[in-house]
């Protein structure tokens, strides 16, 4: 098989600031929602912390000098919107920006395009005790934030994301409870949701006002299958497909939300006023996707309000999230975004997988479980490629094991293995294996054969 990618496809690799940087509230920094839920017993796995992370705030460069020996050509990282405004607003903190200043710099001096996320979920406290995304100035806090990084760093940056996965923001954060802010309440998501969406088409507006381009928006998707032909099956998996894959990127490309979510959130569905709704209408340059797995639909209809739960198939391979294996999906999302988008720029922001990885062995940490998934997907990235998809760059979630959200530190979905007790970073075997990847422009992820898995193409 012919090896697809072009020459200037973007190899990457991924990490957020919460998960990695530890010292939180170092140099004038404010805190921020996940700060205060971390620190909220119960609330994280162990009740783990950021507070620590990988103390990549203090080993940055030393971090730049690994991600240039890896051979990356883009990494993808987010800001904490609270080190550069404290309160959210107002006065900029000079030493939490220059932190950021310093990264970019670092970065372009190895040749590695940065891709900056201006939100990746650490909402400032200040702003949340405002009401956080239910307050309808939002959008404009978020617009003024996303101006003072343009301005300052704009120049330098090529690859901007507004906001990392509005649905996880939104569902897991105000519906579910289990991420920051912790909220359970069927009202708030769907406005929610709008602010978000009106927070990206605000800044999206400020940084054209700037004359520049490279700006998107980053989605979780996960194609939805029906667990078996039954009707009830199929309406469950429609459901979900809506709820996850379509909420988001309808209003972003066609200007109104899929009418199954009226009927998903019954009375908590408000109207939305139709101006608002055109004002999202904003393609932006490129959508991110962040791509895991599938969903496995079962009809539920007392699982509220959805009416679907998604299984867990017992044939097969599992990550440690749970997560069904299955490359397949990865293909078929790509091929969608085509077929009902009008083709758009793509770049795979994430993808990656949580396995139980074995202690270093002659500083060694072998991962072929990740080696095989991240080999498999790539080939999915290709055929997709081959069919016409206009995908420019895959990020590998992620560079190091690091805070896992409401997981805490027990899942890992590194490249680099970090030692708890001095922080060294140990290159797993995964990590060899995309450093030759990148060195070959893909052609090493042909080289082996898929292993006979049940979710592998
Ligand atoms: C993404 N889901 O989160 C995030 O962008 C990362 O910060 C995170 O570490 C990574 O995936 C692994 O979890 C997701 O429920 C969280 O479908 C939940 C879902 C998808 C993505």
């Amino acid at each position: 098989m012919a090896v697809p990618f072009p020459d200037d496809f973007l190899w990457g690799a991924a990490t957020s600031a919460y998960q990695i940087e530890g010292a939180p509230l170092a140099d004038g920094a404010g805190p921020s929602i996940w700060h205060r839920f971390a620190h909220t017993p119960g609330r994280v796995a162990g009740n783990e912390t950021g507070d620590l992370a990988c103390d990549h705030y203090h080993r940055a460069l030393d971090d730049v000098a690994l991600m240039a020996e890896l051979g990356l050509d883009v990494y993808r990282f987010s800001l904490a919107w609270g080190r550069v405004l404290p309160e959210g607003r107002g006065a900029v903190n000079r030493r939490g920006l220059d932190f950021y200043a310093r990264l970019v710099d670092a970065l372009l001096e190895h040749d590695i395009q940065p891709m900056a996320t201006l939100y990746h979920w650490d909402l400032p406290v200040a702003l949340h005790e405002r009401g956080g995304w239910l307050n309808p100035d939002s959008p404009h806090w978020f617009a003024d934030y996303a101006e003072t990084l343009f301005r300052a760093l704009g120049d330098r940056v090529p690859f901007w994301i507004t906001i990392n996965e509005p649905w996880v923001v939104t569902v897991p954060g105000y519906l579910d409870g289990q991420l920051a802010p912790g909220h359970r309440d069927l009202f708030e998501p769907p406005r929610v949701a709008h602010h978000l969406l009106l927070a990206h088409a605000e800044a999206v507006a400020v940084y054209r006002t700037l004359g520049r381009q490279q700006i998107g928006l980053a989605v979780n998707l996960e194609p939805q299958h029906p667990a078996s032909p039954s009707p009830a099956d199929l309406e469950a998996s429609r459901r979900r497909d809506a709820f996850i894959n379509r909420w988001f990127l309808d209003a972003l490309m066609f200007g109104r939300y899929p009418e199954e979510l009226a009927d998903i959130f019954g009375p908590a569905w408000p109207e939305f006023p139709a101006k608002s709704l055109e004002q999202i209408r904003c393609r932006g340059d490129f959508v991110g996707v962040n791509y895991y797995s599938r969903g496995l639909v079962r009809a539920a209809p007392d699982v509220a309000p959805l009416g679907a739960v998604r299984l867990t198939p017992s044939d097969a391979e599992l990550t440690t999230m749970g997560w069904e294996v299955y490359p397949k999906g990865l293909t078929e999302t790509l091929l969608w975004l085509r077929d009902r988008y009008a083709n758009p720029p793509l770049y795979i922001t994430e993808n990656g997988a949580a396995f139980d990885d074995p202690p270093p062995r002659n500083g060694r940490v072998e991962d072929p479980r990740r080696v095989a998934y991240l080999r498999a997907h790539i080939r999915a990235a290709a055929k997709a490629l081959e069919q016409g998809v206009d995908l420019r760059g895959y990020c590998v979630w992620s560079l190091f094991d690091n805070f896992e959200w409401a997981e805490g530190y027990s899942k890992c979905f590194g490249l680099y293995q970090v030692d708890p007790s001095d922080q060294t970073r140990r290159p797993k075997a995964s990590a060899r294996f995309y450093r030759e990847v990148m060195a070959s422009r893909g052609a090493a992820a042909f080289q082996e054969p898929t292993p006979p898995t049940a979710g592998y193409a």
